[in-house]
């Protein structure tokens, strides 16, 4: 019997609607039953009526109630006791709490100006009002830096904008549709798992599923064939896929006349680009590419999903521009289930000024820091300090370091943890163990990045607060009711910058109002017409709502692209005014480079031996991990068992490494262990690490972003997490 019905026959039971809060493209509608008299929550599902995830949690989620009662949920405030990064702490009051965290704001800002404060938060949660929300209202106020949420997607988002011009494409629904559907640098069945029914619904129809990745992923293992890629060389294997459809003269003539720009310059552009030469780079051979091209020009609906694995390289954001390219080009817009996505957030256009009130910034723009470079943020060497701010393009000057602005003085941060999942983690913790840092951590556990903060303050799950979710792999936004009350003395984000807010004595009304309140008049500030229809009272009735979008949602049959033409830019005008080439072209990764970040200021020594060469290291998401989320539970940490290292068998003989040996995985950047699982689920010269493991449950007690850079992709100011060049040895126990 479905969970709903049977909850709905139990006496004393109310059930709540909600929404996963996580970082993900699902964004699953739930519901939460409760006892009523004793308030505990009993069980937790999928919406049975949410059209895209229809009744199904993944299997993280579907164990929320774990998470929200784990016996090591913070349940009050804590001041450090220990050195930083022991995590010996003391519970206080949060009176105590907030009036010392006030105090120290205060004095940091009086001897070094606002700027000297810096938040560091992601998407821990994706709630408006939980995430950035109140969070907003109190830095826009204190005039604090702000950060440049560059961790994950930024890249990629850069790039399709260029080409297509806003973040949405096919609806997930629409895959159903599709007659071929390529899965390109997205692993769906772990990241994504609410699209693969649809897929699996258009295989029943004929439909032929490609993976695209370096790995043979559960995904790949679930298609009907995977075509194994070199790491960061997606964009090489676009433009020969161009260079064959145009050259065979496969393209639709018509719809390309009528809705691209540029194909002159892009058939002269892609002549270049022969299949043999991407098979030389990208290791897929020439005849397997051009099978492609002529399978994925002549077959309509053709879909493709590319996600974010495939533009956490150097040349990320071309890669993804490249790629956006090719349904224009066949002419796959104008099908139902034809075209392509990256994300949807593009078609949610909200108005968030209301909430996060960028007025009380008094016309003032503090400097913004790329998160990506907390490690620089947080040194004390101005030249390092201009480094991390954001520059996204090539236009975009780098301050001079007497312009950097005040060393970081104090950081605070929520929804994040970022000891753990930022990029060159020496320089992360370097910066977090600073004795004039004063660090605020919020959170749900005793992180790693709430290790070294000075004080922890506890925070509500999704089960005990109120939020509205946007998401980003579908077109239905949600809101989350509460189904219990805050665990211990816990307090949502919200509620916690209110009452820093007043401690700080910023007596701005906004401060007062209520979480209902500010989410109610969020929904009634929206005018772009796609919130049509969409009222708080059908929020709370239904739990979510579709955009107001026609069905089926063909966004660019007709063109309307979202560029400043109106077509599909081959050629962008507005890409050439960033400092880029007009036109796709290659851009190769950074791990490729011979030097890998020699020079930089890090200090350490490679050990290369002779005639066995450096690999390249990816570390995409563990399955029963999000991020670092999860990763302290028993149950997926147990799933996950140990920080694996996968390595091709060619590789592991090269090095002597045999099934679970330890490894030693460095570059200059640092070094880290793992445990190696020699497979030929890898390409060859590629290793693999499932990620992100907190670093005190691994060997060594530091991750694999010891070897990850801070360095910039090519667009947005992205992250290179899977552009790192290793070299990997067996070491003795
Ligand atoms: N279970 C689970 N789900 C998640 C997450 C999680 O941690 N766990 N994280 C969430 C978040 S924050 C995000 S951003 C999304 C990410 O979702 P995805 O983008 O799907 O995730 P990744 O695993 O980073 O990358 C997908 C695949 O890209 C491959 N890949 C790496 N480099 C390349 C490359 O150069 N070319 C190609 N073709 N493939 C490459 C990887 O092997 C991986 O299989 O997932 C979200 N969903
Ligand atoms: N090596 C490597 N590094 C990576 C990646 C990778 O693939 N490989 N992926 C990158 C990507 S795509 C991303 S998006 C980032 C993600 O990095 P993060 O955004 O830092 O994600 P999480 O690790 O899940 O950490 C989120 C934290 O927020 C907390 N949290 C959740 N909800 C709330 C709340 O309501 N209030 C408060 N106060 N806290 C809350 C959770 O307990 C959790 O500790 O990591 C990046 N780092
Ligand atoms: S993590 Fe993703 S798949 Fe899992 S419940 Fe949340 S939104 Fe759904
Ligand atoms: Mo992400």
């Amino acid at each position: 019997m479905p969970k709903l019905d049977l909850y709905l026959k139990r006496p004393n039971t109310n059930i709540i609607n909600g929404v996963c809060p996580h970082d993900c493209p699902d964004t699953c509608a739930w519901q939460v039953a409760v006892d009523t008299s004793s308030g505990q929550a009993l069980d937790i599902w999928g919406h049975p009526h949410h059209a895209v995830t229809q009744g199904v949690l993944c299997g993280k989620v579907d164990r929320y109630l774990e998470r929200s009662y784990h016996a090591s949920r913070l349940t009050t405030p804590l001041k450090r006791v220990g050195p930083k990064g022991k995590g010996e702490f003391t519970a206080i009051s949060w009176d105590q709490a907030v009036t010392e965290i006030a105090a120290n704001l205060k004095q940091v800002i009086a001897e070094f100006g606002p700027e000297a404060v810096l938040p560091y938060s992601y998407a821990g949660t994706m709630g408006l009002l939980q995430g950035e929300g109140m969070a907003q209202r109190f830095l826009n106020r204190m005039e604090a830096s702000k950060l440049a949420a560059t961790i994950c997607s930024e890249a990629g988002s850069a790039g399709y904008k260029y080409t297509i011009g806003r973040s949405t494409g096919l609806e997930p629904q629409d895959f159903a549709h599709a007659r071929l559907i390529l899965i390109w640098g997205s692993n769906t069945l772990t990241s994504n798992m609410h699209l693969w029914p649809f897929v699996q619904q258009a295989r029943r129809q004929g439909a032929r599923v490609i993976v695209i990745d370096p790995a043979r992923t559960r995904t790949a293992r679930a298609a009907d064939e995977w075509i194994p890629i070199r790491p960061g060389t997606d964009g090489a294997l676009a433009l020969a896929l161009m260079h064959v459809i145009i050259g065979e003269g496969l393209y639709d003539e018509d719809y390309v006349d009528n809705y691209t720009v540029g194909l002159e310059p892009l058939v002269e552009r892609v002549k270049r680009y022969s299949p043999e030469w991407a098979a030389e780079i990208s290791g897929v051979a020439s005849e397997r590419i051009r099978l492609l091209a002529r399978a994925y020009a002549a077959t309509q609906p053709s879909a493709i999903r590319i996600n974010y694995g495939l533009q956490r390289h150097a040349g990320g954001g071309m890669a993804v521009r490249n790629i956006a390219c090719l349904p224009a080009l066949t002419g796959a817009w104008r099908h139902r289930g034809g075209g392509i996505q990256l994300s949807t957030s593009g078609s949610f256009p909200m108005d968030l000024d209301q909430l996060e009130r960028p007025d009380l910034l008094n016309g003032r723009v503090p400097r913004e820091i790329n998160m990506n470079r907390l490690g620089d943020a947080l040194s004390l060497d101005p030249k390092r300090i201009a480094r991390a701010h954001h520059h996204p393009r090539p236009i975009d000057p780098v301050p001079a370091p007497d312009d950097a602005g005040p060393a970081v003085k104090a950081l605070i941060v929520f929804n994040s943890n970022p000891a753990a999942v930022s990029p060159d983690q020496r320089a992360v913790l370097k910066g977090l163990r600073r004795p004039d840092l004063y660090t605020v951590v919020l959170e749900h556990f005793q992180t790693d990045t709430a290790d070294y903060a000075d004080i922890v303050l506890p925070a509500t799950t999704q089960l005990e607060h109120w939020d509205i979710l946007t998401p980003y792999g579908h077109m239905y936004i949600a809101l989350n009711r509460p189904a219990i009350t805050p665990i211990g003395q816990s307090q949502p984000n919200s509620e916690i910058f209110r009452r820093l807010a007043a401690a700080m004595g910023y007596e701005e009304s906004c401060f007062g109002e209520s979480d209902e309140q500010i989410l109610q008049d969020l929904i009634q500030a929206q005018t772009h017409p796609h919130f049509e229809g969409m009222y708080w009272d059908r929020l709370l009735d239904q739990g979510f709502a579709r955009l107001n979008l026609p069905e089926p949602y063909l966004p660019f049959a007709k063109g309307n692209f979202y560029t400043p033409s109106g077509g599909c830019e081959f050629y962008s005008e507005g890409a050439a005014a960033d400092g880029y080439d007009p036109l796709p072209v290659w851009t190769p990764p950074k791990s490729e480079q011979r030097d890998w970040n020699l020079g930089r200021d890090a200090g350490f020594e490679h050990a290369t031996i002779a005639g066995v060469s450096a690999l390249k290291c990816i570390s995409p998401p563990a399955h029963s991990f999000l991020n670092s989320s999860f990763v302290n539970l028993e149950r997926f940490n147990q799933r996950e068992g140990q920080p694996l290292l996968c390595l091709h068998p060619q590789d592991a003989e090269q090095r002597r490494i045999g099934e679970g040996d330890r490894v030693c995985v460095r570059n200059d950047l640092g070094s880290v262990s793992l445990i190696a699982r020699v497979t030929e689920d890898i390409v060859p010269g590629t290793v693999l690490a499932p990620s992100i493991w907190w670093n005190k449950f691994s060997i060594d007690g530091i991750n694999i972003n010891q070897i990850t850079p801070q360095d910039e992709a090519d667009m947005g100011a992205g992250a290179l997490f899977y552009d790192v060049r290793v070299w990997v040895e067996r070491v003795e126990v």
